[in-house]
């Protein structure tokens, strides 16, 4: 016995590490063996793996590795393509270097490991050295040495602390009702993160659908890391300066967002279920009396025949056409939820269709997969099957006819009763065949894929709106996110927006969350600060679950119906600033939420937890989401000047304060050199504001340029210039506001400009347009300088002790820079 055990151990000491690697289903790249150079790509052999790095553009090299040769190059999130790129690439024995104008990668032959590095030579990442790439059976994971005070940043809806160092997350799209601020995985994957030290930042998206897992640093000191139970290690690396430009970098990877319906950014009023008709109808007349804007009113699964997607509950809705009609004439768009089951039922529509057309997922016997959800079994449409998106999309041609704008995707995990589909579900995969575990992920991609698409060719030249729960990357191309079930908690108002900034980190702009909260009931304050936080989220949308109390704005006495109404007034006379900055996440990916860490990367004190809330709106506010129970807040402001929003009063930058919190008002402060355009005060988008646009700028020291964009808000014929598009510039050298020529064919709603000058000298007088004299210029409608109090907000109390110039001029298509005296 005591022979033994020592006999044992004696092995043990003596049994080479070789040999247990040899047994132990770990493959590690390996040495170099073989290289081929081409242009932009590099092809290399190691003792056990395949590898293939492409250059896509100077910032973005991929990675690709497999222990088999590598097959089909095939993604469902990836659409740009490699740009011609200016390259050198050279090999010596020991290595080979591959260098773009703005950055260089090294891989080292013996054994493989790359390091990408500045063009200064300053090593940004670097696979951990001794680890590297390695495969578990069919798991692949890469190891990334874990640099000194590194931070990371992103990977889509994660929760936890916005620095993301210490956690490990896993991939798995999951229905996660009532989720705990800690829990992960929840709705949906986005496989991109972005890591920052010694002043240098990357990205790294991973490219891989099946069930991931991210490390970074939690249970180990050495690396960070990815990898995933199946499939290829693929990844891209992103290299920019700026954090903005890496998102830019990635969606141009992933795509961008269209511009959204004008109506999805006004406020919408949702539960877990309006119904009947006339429920439906006197919350819409009551949003109206009470005065409260409002665009949208969404229906969610009680509108159905028996929980049956494309069925109406003709008892509770005998027409819909003629309620959407009604309500159309109210100023209100409807969203109806839909979920992918379809109901095994003969007779039923949809489901006979979906067998005609064969587009439900099999079992590898060829009977269908059948699954439990709201309407009992169901069969699951193929989405990653081009009939089954075709079928989805013909499905979706009756709600275009009743009426209906909005498509909100729910249940798209896939969720099903025991949330455990099994493996072996066998979808198309655009013909190339996949089970479940390759298709989990992407399933919910590929159904709003089909509600984007289908939705739009139903309806002439509209913008569909298309909400989801699930997702993967390059969600943002056909749909709006919102974080799903979360609690009336204040923790969770608070995780929520650092759900919406992580999203917005990684390369989706348009998000929201159930305002008011979803399970449980929100105390008054609670719903107060809850909504003021939601008037500063991209997608405004106050929901409540089933059997909870009711969570309209009224619901909660006087004052946090006045307090909401001020907000969301607030809301729509920014709806031009709004409408301004989606057009730039258009254009660039620039997220509508943005964390502090994307304009002060390397400021360690928006990292701090007592800090890591709060976020810009657009370029211009800076928002302090407290909760509802805190009477105490505490602030801190990054580098320049900030004005408070409510009293102009300024406040000097790279300072912590802290400050009395009334219920009243949110903390939110503007930035120096901000250019705001608002305008007056709608109940809905389909009412046109008065015709003068009040554009504030607020002084400072640094330049800035606001791109002002409009277009009809509803239609697609901006794809063919029918926009109205200029730069609006602010320079303090110079001591002018420009405006460049309008570009684009549309005209403006607004044909006077009202400026609005904050925080200038008391008369900044005398203002020049055109470098005349303001009162002998005839681009002048009229003159009013100063006035002296002008509150931005539209609140009832005054501003104090702020000094504010307004003047007034016709909004002209002509290039016109206005200078003023300081
Ligand atoms: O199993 O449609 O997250 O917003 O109200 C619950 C009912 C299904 C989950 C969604 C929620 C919605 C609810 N749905």
């Amino acid at each position: 016995m005591k022979l033994n055990r020592i006999l044992a151990i004696a092995l043990l000491f003596i049994t080479p590490l070789q040999k247990i690697y040899a047994q132990s289903g770990v493959k590690q790249t390996g040495n170099v063996t073989a290289v081929t150079l081409s242009g932009q790509q590099v092809d290399i052999t190691t003792d056990n793996a395949f590898i293939k790095l492409t250059v896509y553009s100077p910032t973005i090299v991929r990675v690709r590795m497999d222990k088999q040769k590598l097959g089909d190059d095939f993604s469902y999130a990836v659409i740009g393509t490699p740009a011609k790129t200016r390259v050198s690439v050279d090999q010596t024995a020991d290595e080979i270097n591959i260098n773009t104008d703005s950055l260089k990668v090294n891989i080292k032959k013996q054994p493989f490991l790359v390091t990408f590095l500045t063009p200064g030579g300053e090593v940004i990442n670097q696979d951990e050295p001794g680890l590297t790439t390695s495969w578990v059976n069919e798991s692949v994971t890469t190891y990334k040495h874990m640099q000194e005070n590194e931070h990371f940043i992103g990977l889509g809806e994660k929760t936890g602390p916005l620095d993301r160092k210490g956690n490990a997350y896993t991939h798995w799209n999951s229905d996660t009702y009532a989720y705990t601020t800690n829990q992960d995985p929840i709705y949906s994957t986005i496989p991109f993160y972005i890591g920052v030290h010694h002043q240098v930042n990357y990205g790294i998206f991973f490219d891989n659908t099946w069930q991931s897992d991210f490390n970074f640093g939690a249970s180990n000191n050495r690396f960070s890391s990815f990898g995933a139970k199946g499939g290829e290690m693929n990844y891209y690396f992103i290299y920019h300066t700026h954090i903005a430009d890496i998102i830019r970098s990635y969606t141009s990877l992933t795509g961008l967002m269209k511009m959204p319906p004008l109506w999805s950014l006004g406020y919408q009023q949702n539960r877990y279920s309006y119904y009947p008709e006339t429920e439906v109808m006197r919350i819409a007349e009551t949003l109206r009396e009470k005065k409260i804007p409002a665009d949208g009113i969404t229906l969610d699964i009680h509108y159905m025949d028996k929980y049956k997607v494309f069925t109406w509950d003709e008892s509770r809705f005998p027409n819909p056409t003629s309620m959407t009609k009604k309500l159309g004439d109210m100023g209100f768009k409807v969203t109806l939820i839909v979920d992918p089951g379809v109901k095994v039922e003969k007779g039923y529509g949809t489901y006979e269709r979906g067998v005609k057309d064969d587009i439900f997922a099999k079992y590898p016997d060829g009977s269908y997969y059948t699954g439990q959800v709201w309407p009992g079994w169901c069969h699951f449409p193929d989405f990653t099957n081009p009939k089954g998106r075709a079928f989805w999309a013909n499905e979706l041609k009756k709600y275009a006819s009743e009426g209906i704008s909005g498509i909100w995707n729910d249940m798209n995990e896939f969720s099903t009763w025991g949330q455990k589909a099994p493996d072996n579900i066998l979808f198309n995969y655009e013909g190339k065949g996949a089970a479940h575990p390759q298709v989990h992920n992407v399933y919910g991609l590929e159904m709003i894929r089909s509600s984007y698409e289908g939705y739009k060719a139903a309806r002439e030249n509209k913008r569909p709106f298309i909400l989801t729960r699930s997702g993967y990357a390059g969600l943002q191309r056909y749909a709006a996110i919102w974080t799903g079930d979360n609690r009336a908690e204040n923790d969770h108002m608070l995780l929520g927006v650092r759900l919406l900034n992580s999203l917005g980190l990684s390369g989706v702009p348009f998000s929201g969350m159930d305002v008011g909260g979803f399970t449980g009931g929100a105390s008054p304050a609670l719903y107060a600060r809850w909504m003021q936080i939601g008037a500063f989220n991209p997608y405004m949308r106050n929901h409540s679950g089933i059997n909870s109390k009711a969570s309209e704005p009224w619901a909660y006495g006087e004052e946090v119906l006045e307090i909401t109404r001020n907000y969301i007034n607030l809301r729509y006379r920014l709806l031009p600033y709004l409408y301004s900055s989606f057009y730039e996440a258009t254009q660039n990916g620039s997220p509508i939420m943005r964390s502090l860490t994307i304009d002060y990367t390397h400021d360690e004190n928006v990292y701090n937890s007592l800090y890591e809330n709060q976020y810009m709106f657009g370029k211009a506010f800076l928002v302090f989401p407290f909760d509802g129970v805190t009477n105490y807040g505490k602030l801190y402001f990054p580098q320049g000047k900030w004005y408070n929003l409510y009293n102009g009063r300024v406040q000097q930058g790279n300072q912590k304060t802290a400050i009395d919190l009334g219920i009243s008002k949110l903390p939110a402060y503007v930035k120096e050199s901000s250019i705001i355009p608002m305008q007056s005060l709608v109940q809905n988008t389909t009412q046109t504001p008065a015709d003068t646009l009040y554009l504030h700028v607020y002084k400072g020291s640094i330049n800035n340029k606001f791109v002002y964009y409009e277009d009809d808000g509803a239609s697609f014929n901006y794809e063919k210039g029918e926009y109205y598009k200029r730069d609006i510039s602010y320079n303090p050298t110079k001591k002018s506001i420009s405006f460049s020529r309008v570009e684009g064919s549309a005209k403006s709603k607004f044909n006077n400009i009202k400026l609005i000058l904050h925080g200038f000298k008391e008369d900044s007088v005398p203002v020049k347009i055109n470098g005349r004299a303001s009162r002998a210029n005839k681009d002048f409608q009229s003159l009013m300088v100063p006035i002296s109090r002008f509150d931005p907000t539209g609140f009832s109390n005054p501003v104090e002790g702020e000094n504010v110039q307004s003047i007034v001029f016709r909004n002209s298509s002509e290039e016109l820079t206005v200078t003023y005296q300081d």
